[in-house]
């Protein structure tokens, strides 16, 4: 499965929404509105919450149980959100991928050049590295890749093929440095982005990821500047 941020954004969900049929009736007195709403918040505490374990403790070590009793719900109020433990690491992941969109619209919106968009988008992404919980619980499912083929996105793909397009921008922008490929410049990116914030989750459970980041980027950005 492609991990094409693009991709990913049509990726269909791992299972279905209640479909609320027109003429619902109103239980408990709450309006169908306020049912749905009350859904997604509850979806959003247990999937931060399961983002919080599967980044601390791993796949292997964390049970729906141990996620349940972190948000003070039973097993059952979960399993109705999330019928498996698979289809809960497979929404952690996704809303992983799903955080890079509105990343990139933000950087674009600056109405920079093409080459520091790319740069304030991975500025953009290691802020998030260290500062989201399902930033953080997606990207240690990725390195552990529990399911089996096919479950999870392909990593990486989708950040190589976003940054290859940008770079290209750049490139007939004349802001790369003569004879720099776009596709080998992505894939240095993406590869000593993915080490810094590997590095900084070990030693500093990424504490200094911004920090850390910024320093590679600069000699990273001056080595690609035209
Ligand atoms: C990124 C991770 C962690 C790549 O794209 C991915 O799959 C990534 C999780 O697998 O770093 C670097 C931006």
């Amino acid at each position: 499965m492609s991990g094409d941020i693009v991709e990913l954004k049509k990726h269909r969900a791992t299972f279905p929404v209640p479909e609320r049929s027109p003429g619902s009736i109103a239980l408990h007195g709450r309006s169908p509105e306020l049912q749905q709403e009350r859904a997604a918040h509850t979806r959003k505490q247990i999937l931060d919450a399961a983002a919080q374990l599967f980044d601390e403790r791993g796949y292997g070590k964390t049970s729906v149980k141990d996620v349940a009793d972190h948000v003070g719900m039973t097993k059952g109020a979960v399993y109705f959100h999330y019928p498996t433990k698979e289809a809960l690491t497979i929404a952690v992941v996704e809303a992983h991928y799903h955080r890079w969109p509105a990343l990139l619209e933000a950087a674009q919106a600056k109405g920079l050049g093409p080459l520091d968009t790319v740069c304030d988008l991975l500025d953009r992404t290691a802020q998030a590295f260290q500062d989201d919980v399902v930033v953080q619980g997606g990207a240690r499912l990725q390195m552990e890749q529990p399911l089996p083929d096919g479950l999870l996105p392909q990593p990486y793909v989708g950040w190589i093929s976003l940054l290859t397009e940008l770079l290209a921008e750049a490139a007939e922008a004349g802001e790369l440095r003569e004879g720099v490929s776009p596709a080998a410049a992505a894939h240095t990116l993406v590869s000593a982005f993915f080490g810094t914030q590997h590095i900084s989750a070990r030693l500093t459970r990424r504490a200094d990821l911004v920090q850390r980041w910024s320093d590679s980027r600069d000699l990273i950005f001056a080595a690609l500047r035209g």
